[in-house]
């Protein structure tokens, strides 16, 4: 038997002894499956929507595809977070797991599973894959030191470790890395570190650890890669990493909230969320049907697009595969990657705790319907380069394109047809200009199938383009006066080429397609459509209620979200009355002396008008002596904080560059307690 791509790679030709067949593959479309702690925001829901958008097209192309994908639910943030909130892991992720769906189905966004990687389906993949890993001498064992609490009776991952931060003496750094200053630390390196749970000191204890052998992988990985037809970085960013050399990966940690690692001697550990989360991919489709083995244990009849962050890739390019391939079972691998670049909010990142950017709760309570955000995050996604996610940007994409050319063409269209025949003339249309059409269908089409959404976009576009200069030129408005039959031609041709777009636009705005679809004349849904294959036999189709499709974005609603979403601090500006909140006093230090236990902290008595007790983490860099005297500048109304005990009742002003650290002082005399203004 000889299988041969054909030119476009999407069919097969299987030649069988001298029977000639044609097979259909089967496309299986997922989307890295998106963090059960967090709320995803605008730039999270590019590669979710990028895979909708794909596997809809794969659809209305008649392909058999699904769509897959579930919440990452395991790790050691999902189990401190359920403790916060009194609930156990499941419960929380239960909870959770429903809110970021709704968030999805609220856009649109049609999975055929949305699973749980805490699935039952996915403990037995897991398990499975890692015995034949283990079997076939893929895994192997080694000691390593760690923190572990001899009261809690347990290690302690990273971020269950705090202490004070070696650096900048914040007295409550986490044990990877220190709010405050924001080093990356290493749990170890805190000084006197505690355990989060019952604040003991957590000693080093030495524990076995699983590591999967990928050195050994590296030569089965390798050539899977350079089978693969990819460019750009997706090929060459895991060859050169092969080509430096693999490390091995440490597959287990020591947590209850996990798979649980099949093999004596490991009761008291689970796999690592990276170890388990790809494999629900596998577990996500177990679970939504009982031919999952047809899927995904037949790789010459399955293709396999997997849409994620380009943070991500490697895991997808390299670790997983080599998980797979080491199991020596023939499992279907990817054969596409659609990876993006970041989306940054207005020139900054995205944050939940400083109410900075759009997150999916809050995009349901806006005014803007779903098909806004869906077509302006398609028409930006960052492919090549990180994008910001830009207010004005969207407004004027918005208006003058979804608004101003496709939902103008359409409304112009139909709602003229409407009102003068009631339905859609059942004469010839114009050849030349639906032939135009189709050509810009074709190129569209195109650009889907090779993951260019953003091109696809501007050639949708096109279409209406197309249509609106053609409806300008033929002024139908004379025409039904003049020339009654040339104006039934070019309203059925504008009719038709509404259908055109009708089916054209559904994988981008599904919801927006069908009412289209529904004022069209159209009794069913037009997913069941198929756009190599649209029917354009319309004539004597009775219209229905035409409305208009997309609403404008007002200057003084745009004004109102971008305020909403600015943020509390951090990277965006702040208004004169909020800095005028801040009252800064010139003061004088009166004494300096270190606090017992610290190294990094001095208490200082510092009169700013009236004396006050101020703690400062300068202690390496100024000694006592030389503080006394000097005139610098105090926060003065600032809370009250204890640091190591001792209260401090303001902040004094330093710069700090790295290691260098400057007081902020004053360059005349004044007389202490002057305001800074
Ligand atoms: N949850 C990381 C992320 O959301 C991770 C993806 C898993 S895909 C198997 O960026
Ligand atoms: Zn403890």
């Amino acid at each position: 038997m000889v299988i041969t791509p054909d030119k476009k790679n999407r069919k097969f030709f299987i030649f069988n002894d001298n029977k000639n067949s044609v097979m259909q593959v089967k496309y299986l479309v997922t989307s890295a499956l998106p963090y059960v702690n967090a709320v995803p925001h605008l730039g999270n829901l590019i590669p979710i929507l990028s895979a909708d958008v794909f596997s809809k097209f794969l659809k209305i192309n008649g392909e058999k595809a699904i769509y897959i994908c579930a919440t990452d639910e395991h790790g050691t943030r999902t189990e401190i977070e359920a403790e916060k909130r009194g609930m156990t892991p499941d419960e929380y992720c239960k909870m959770m797991h429903e809110k970021i769906l709704n968030i999805f189905r609220w856009m649109g966004v049609e999975f055929d599973n949305f699973g749980r990687s805490s699935s039952k389906e996915n403990h037995e993949l897991t398990q499975h894959i890692f015995l034949k890993l283990y079997e076939n001498g893929y895994i192997f064992e080694k000691e390593i030191e760690q923190l572990y609490c001899e009261k809690c009776r347990k290690f302690l991952p990273d971020t269950y470790v705090v202490g004070e931060c070696p650096y900048c003496g914040n007295p409550d750094a986490k044990g990877d890395q220190c709010d405050e200053c924001t080093r990356l630390l290493d749990p170890t390196e805190l000084i006197n570190p505690r355990c989060i749970i019952c604040g003991s000191t957590p000693v080093l204890r030495k524990s076995k650890h699983l590591y999967l052998d990928l050195p050994k992988l590296s030569e089965k990985v390798k050539k899977w890669i350079e089978s693969k037809e990819w460019s750009g970085i997706i090929k060459n960013l895991p060859l050169a990493w092969i080509e430096k050399g693999l490390e091995p990966r440490c597959i287990t940690r020591d947590l209850k909230w996990g798979i649980r690692v099949p093999l004596k001697g490991y009761e008291d550990k689970v796999f690592y969320v990276w170890f388990d989360a790809p494999i629900e991919y596998i577990g996500s489709t177990y679970e939504y049907t009982k031919e999952w083995r047809d899927w995904w244990l037949n790789p010459e009849e399955t293709r396999l697009y997997c849409f994620m962050g380009k943070d991500n890739v490697p895991f997808h390019t390299l670790i997983w595969p080599a998980s797979l391939l080491g199991t020596e079972e023939n499992w279907l691998l990817p054969d596409m990657i659609g990876s993006n670049e970041y989306l940054n909010y207005e020139g900054g990142q995205f944050s939940k705790s400083q109410n900075r950017g759009v997150f999916g709760d809050d995009i349901m309570k806006l005014e803007i319907p779903p098909d806004l955000w869906r077509f302006y995050l398609i028409s930006i996604r960052p492919s090549t380069k990180d994008t910001d996610f830009e207010w004005e940007g969207f407004q004027e994409h918005i208006n003058n394109n979804l608004v101003g050319n496709l939902g103008n063409f359409l409304y112009r269209s139909l709602s003229f047809t409407k009102k003068h025949y009631g339905k859609v003339p059942d004469v010839k249309s114009d050849e030349n200009v639906i032939k135009e059409a189709f050509k810009l269908l074709d190129k569209y089409k195109e650009e889907l199938w090779s993951l260019k959404f953003k091109e696809a976009v501007k050639t949708l576009l096109k279409i209406s383009d197309l249509g609106n200069q053609y409806f300008q030129k033929s002024e139908p408005w004379k025409l039904i006066k003049e020339d009654e039959e040339r104006c039934k031609k070019v309203l059925r041709t504008v009719c038709e080429l509404c259908v055109i777009i009708a089916v054209a636009m559904y994988p981008v705005i599904s919801s927006s397609s069908q009412k289209l679809w529904e004022q069209l004349g159209f009794k069913g849904e037009v997913k069941k459509e198929n756009i190599n294959n649209i029917p354009l036999d319309i004539g004597d189709h009775e219209l229905g209620d035409i409305k208009i499709p997309f609403k404008k974005i007002d200057d003084k609603s745009l004004e109102k979200y971008k305020e909403k979403f600015r943020g509390k601090r951090g990277d965006g500006m702040i208004k004169y009355d909020e800095f005028k909140k801040i009252e800064l006093k010139v003061g004088e230090i009166k004494s300096a002396e270190p606090i017992k236990g610290s190294k990094k902290l001095l208490k200082l008595r510092v009169d700013i008008g009236e004396e006050r007790q101020l703690v400062a983490g300068i202690a390496q860099y100024y000694s006592p002596e030389e503080l006394i005297g000097k005139k610098i500048i105090v926060v003065s109304n600032l809370e009250p904080a204890k640091l190591f005990g001792v209260e401090s009742q303001g902040m004094l002003l330093a710069a700090v560059d790295g290691d260098n650290i400057s007081l902020a002082t004053v360059d005349k005399d004044v007389k202490n307690g002057a305001r800074i203004e």
